[in-house]
């Protein structure tokens, strides 16, 4: 701890070195990407594989059926405003193997609806006081706050984040919900991928994955996909208007889902910073170093080869942006949250651009890094509000503003 706290953070625009980003329009070999073909086959791929080798590591490919049960269901939640559904998603082919639960809440109505799928920290039931919700049964962080003591859920976890959930709101604008607890698919902690879903996908005699194969954000991304899996089976759902978001270390996790997984129809990333949104050549707040430091299982080993040499990685994060394209994206901000770098969040989106237009559809309309609270809700979005690293009410009303004009197709 005292070692990482030695390294210089940088906080000052004057300090970030100077660098050169790869192009998103140049292939490898030198080739200009000048038409959507192009992009299609052969610098999409390209970069894909390289986000997969050098940055989350490579994931396996989806079970080859779909197994779920819903475990509860009721058409009476929030004091008769929604639908509740939980279900239990089987992860693997192995009926014994981990289980995503995730809990849905809808709106009542008889057409299928559009749906955020975002992971949360605590458990399905921390996101709404609800006492008919499951209380998690994977490992949990320890928090007196939340509620969790000896990894385990106690009553008093119910609710204890639902001021980042405004359910109620979101249900009545039109909105489903869909969330699981991220550490039903892996606990957030380095135990060298002992426990989780990693092992299930070992080949014999693999104990751990190889430098290029799956870190914990590229498996969460994974465990995102599987909950795409059911919304496309569940008649209540529009499957293809679900919408991919998350904050933080699920900001990072929705970008790369998103990015990995084309029908997520629209990604909002919510203060992802450095491995999310942010530029990782730029250095500001968190570097690379001191990511793969803090949580040296996020990443896959690979990208600890860029631990203070981020100009030798063949991608930057304006590249995971523009893999996105032309699906609607925005990146979300806070003033406050310089570890994760706002300006180089600004940044990727400016220059995932091009690839957008490239496209045929609309890129970031601002080009200069716009004011605090002056929301640029264009199709390639970017928004920086005031306040600290966190979720607020405010800030899924902007959600919803923008996938009302890009998703539901109501204009903006
Ligand atoms: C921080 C980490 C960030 C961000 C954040 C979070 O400690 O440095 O990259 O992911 O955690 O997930 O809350």
């Amino acid at each position: 701890m005292l070692h990482a706290q030695q390294e210089q953070v940088i906080y000052d625009e004057a300090d970030i070195p100077k660098f050169t980003l790869p192009d998103p329009l140049v292939a490898a070999d030198g080739t200009k990407i000048d038409s959507a073909q192009a992009w299609n086959e052969i610098r999409r791929p390209e970069l894909m594989e390289l986000f997969e080798q050098e940055v989350y590591g490579k994931a396996p490919p989806a079970p080859e059926k779909i197994a779920f049960k819903v475990t509860e269901s009721s058409d009476d939640a929030l004091g008769g405003k929604a639908r509740r559904r939980q279900v239990a998603i089987q992860l693997t082919d192995d009926p014994k193997g981990p289980v995503m639960n995730l809990l849905i809440y809808l709106p009542k109505t008889d057409q299928p609806v559009p749906t955020f799928m975002t992971l949360n920290f605590f458990g399905n039931a921390s996101i709404e006081n609800d006492p008919a919700i499951q209380l998690p049964q994977s490992w949990l962080r320890n928090s007196s706050d939340k509620g969790v003591d000896d990894h385990k859920a106690t009553e008093k976890l119910r609710g204890a984040s639902s001021s980042r959930w405004p359910v109620e709101m979101i249900v009545e604008n039109g909105y489903g919900l869909a969330t699981a607890y991220y550490g039903d698919i892996d606990p957030d902690f380095d135990d060298k991928f002992q426990n989780g879903i990693h092992p299930y996908f070992y080949k014999e005699g693999q104990k751990t994955p190889q430098p290029d194969q799956w870190g914990s954000i590229a498996a969460w991304a994974w465990g995102m996909s599987r909950g795409l899996d059911y919304l496309e089976e569940d008649k209540e759902v529009d499957g293809s208007k679900v919408i991919a978001m998350g904050h933080s270390r699920l900001g990072k996790t929705a970008l790369w889902a998103g990015a990995s997984d084309p029908r997520f129809a629209a990604v909002i990333s919510n203060n992802s910073g450095c491995g999310g949104a942010a530029l990782s050549r730029r250095r500001f707040g968190e570097s690379v170093k001191r990511i793969n430091t803090s949580f040296p299982h996020w990443f896959c080993d690979n990208f600890v080869k860029y631990n203070h040499n981020e100009d030798a990685c063949p991608v930057d994060q304006h590249e995971l942006i523009a893999l996105i394209a032309p699906r609607p994206c925005l990146v979300c901000s806070a003033e406050e949250d310089r570890w994760a770098d706002p300006h180089g969040e600004f940044l990727s989106a400016h220059y995932a651009s091009p690839v957008y237009e490239l496209l045929g559809v609309e890129g970031l309309t601002a080009e200069e890094m716009p004011k605090v609270d002056e929301p640029v809700l264009s199709r390639l979005g970017y928004v920086i509000r005031p306040g600290k690293h966190d979720v607020l009410v405010s800030d899924w009303q902007r959600y919803m503003q923008f996938a009302d004009a890009h998703v539901m197709g109501k204009g903006k």
